[in-house]
């Protein structure tokens, strides 16, 4: 197992939006070696007052640069993060942000090219300065209906104007990063969990990937 000065064994979490990463993460609670940390939603909901994330559905031409510009900021701090167990799981990470939402919001035109321009310019100098760590990514992989499905039931005050169509490409691009490796770097190997099962189901899947993530921290 690592000793405090080593790097922790960095599983990121990956999925689509209402795919269970937050589930998943409170499996891993019963583990003391393991921090959690999980995404910064209430962040992007309250900056001094401000709910980005509402402003960004409503107005997604307008607000979207200004999102995923805090997304990188509260995203590297989660990276940056001082880990004081050997494992650190965290979900979603810099390069979905990337990689899936932004990449979505430039082909769908919401960002111009020069606001996507400046995201990637900062995405690279984070990359390329700063201590970026992922040994394992767990992608919870989901059907598009699916998800769709859970969120209205979730009903999340911002997410209720979600189509399917949003699902489905950003979807897409998980499986085109993930799977296909069919445009972007994928930055660790890669285990998926069928994450359309139930939750009297998945907890089988999710001890598989226990494994997994136990064993390799240990290996690392
Ligand atoms: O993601 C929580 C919410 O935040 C969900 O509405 C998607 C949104 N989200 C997360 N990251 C991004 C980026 N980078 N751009 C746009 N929207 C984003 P959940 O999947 O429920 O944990």
């Amino acid at each position: 197992m690592n000793s405090e000065n080593r790097k922790p064994f960095t599983v990121l979490v990956e999925g689509n939006i209402g795919s269970g990463k937050t589930t998943f993460l409170e499996h891993f609670r019963q583990f003391e070696d393991i921090t959690l940390l999980t995404e910064p939603v209430e962040q992007w909901r309250n900056l001094r007052g401000w709910n980005l994330l509402d402003l960004m559905y409503k107005d997604p031409a307008k607000w979207a640069m200004t999102f995923q510009s805090y997304v990188s900021l509260t995203m590297v701090d989660m990276h940056l993060r001082p880990t004081p167990t050997p494992v650190k799981l965290m979900e979603r990470s810099i390069f979905s942000a990337r990689y899936c939402f932004v990449e979505n919001m430039l082909r769908n035109g919401i960002l111009h090219e020069a606001e996507f321009a400046v995201l990637d310019e900062w995405f690279r100098f984070i990359q390329q300065h700063m201590s970026i760590d992922a040994d394992l990514i767990v992608y919870l992989k989901t059907s598009p209906s699916v998800v769709h499905e859970r969120i209205r039931k979730r009903a999340r005050s911002e997410e209720q104007c979600v189509p399917l169509k949003y699902l489905e490409d950003l979807h897409q691009l998980h499986e085109d990063w993930l799977v296909n490796r069919a445009f972007a770097e994928c930055p660790a190997p890669v285990v998926i969990i069928d994450a359309d099962l139930d939750l009297s189901q998945i907890t089988d899947e999710y001890k598989k990937s226990e494994h997994q993530i136990l064993r390799k921290a240990v290996d690392v």
